[in-house]
């Protein structure tokens, strides 16, 4: 898959990531618990140095909950991790007593230094189309920052506030220039980071029916088909989609798989496995 996923803005997103750094006390690390690895950036530890961080794993209404779990005891021996839902705002509360316990030391130091009070400065982070804006509203129980199914909605910084005494800072989505292992491209395609305009729908979609049938057979049943492998043919007759002359429109059964794929129709999965072998998964 040949495609341009470093769009022209990334390289000024990234910039503006490192400008607002310094005004930050704490840095919330979004990523996707469907890809708990591949969806994080690779460059963000060398640009957070030793700033202190909370990673969130969204989306876990999406993700398989066997391996969200095995993720969460995995990821938690290297740094305070936690995984919720911000559009059911499921695991949400977890968030502010985290945040509380990793900026007490800092906090309290200011304060030894005679610094007046102030509020605590948060950066949210992460790639694209990953609900940045989505759990900074399930925050503030608003709808300040803009959100939207695809990736590259939020532009500029901007700063919320809530409880008076957090400032959130929303971000523009940021990928990175190459990715070591093509996979990590497929999946983020698959899950919707990388925009569909930029690759191919069939050539990505056929990737995803190999992917499944390894590691998630039983999808086929929403065609109506059983553990043999699924195909874009085989989609597109279960859904009738045709063209003139009766031939099947197999770029039509690709955007319908990738949607129901998206949304969770073909059940709750995780991509990024911790061991591939695992018997269960
Ligand atoms: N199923 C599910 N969807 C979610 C969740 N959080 C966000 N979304 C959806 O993901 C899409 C992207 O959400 P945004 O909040 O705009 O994502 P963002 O990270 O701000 O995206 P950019 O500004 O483009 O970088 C929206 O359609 C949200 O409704 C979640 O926990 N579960
Ligand atoms: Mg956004």
């Amino acid at each position: 898959m040949n495609i341009q996923w470093y769009p022209g803005h990334m390289a000024k997103t990234k910039r503006l990531l490192a400008e607002q750094l310094r005004w930050v006390d704490v840095v919330i690390e979004l990523g996707d618990a469907r890809l708990p690895v591949s969806s994080r950036n690779p460059l963000l530890p060398q640009l957070l140095g030793s700033k202190s961080k909370l990673l969130i794993l969204n989306k876990s209404d999406l993700a398989d909950p066997l391996w969200t779990n095995r993720w969460l005891t995995e990821l938690r021996k290297v740094s305070p991790v936690i995984a919720l839902s911000a559009t059911r705002g499921e695991g949400v509360s977890q968030i502010m007593p985290n945040l509380n316990r990793l900026v007490t030391a800092k906090m309290d130091s200011l304060k030894a230094k005679g610094v007046r009070s102030r509020t605590i400065r948060v950066m949210v982070a992460g790639i694209p189309n990953i609900g940045k804006s989505t759990l900074i509203n399930q925050l503030t129980g608003g709808a300040q920052a803009k959100t939207g199914n695809k990736p590259g909605v939020t532009r500029g910084n901007q700063w919320i506030r809530i409880h008076d005494r957090f400032d959130l800072l929303d971000t523009p989505g940021l990928l990175w220039p190459k990715f070591d292992d093509q996979e990590v491209g497929y999946k983020l395609a698959a899950v919707g980071s990388i925009s569909d305009d930029i690759f191919d729908l069939q050539e990505l979609s056929a990737w995803l029916l190999d992917w499944l049938y390894l590691h998630y057979p039983q999808t086929g049943q929403r065609y109506n088909l059983g553990i043999e492998k699924i195909t874009l043919e085989a989609i597109g007759r279960a859904r009738g989609c045709l063209l003139q002359g009766g031939r099947i429109d197999t770029l039509k059964a690709a955007q319908i798989l990738l949607r129901e794929f998206r949304q969770g129709n073909l059940g709750r999965i995780t991509m990024d496995l911790l061991e591939p072998g695992l018997p269960d998964n």
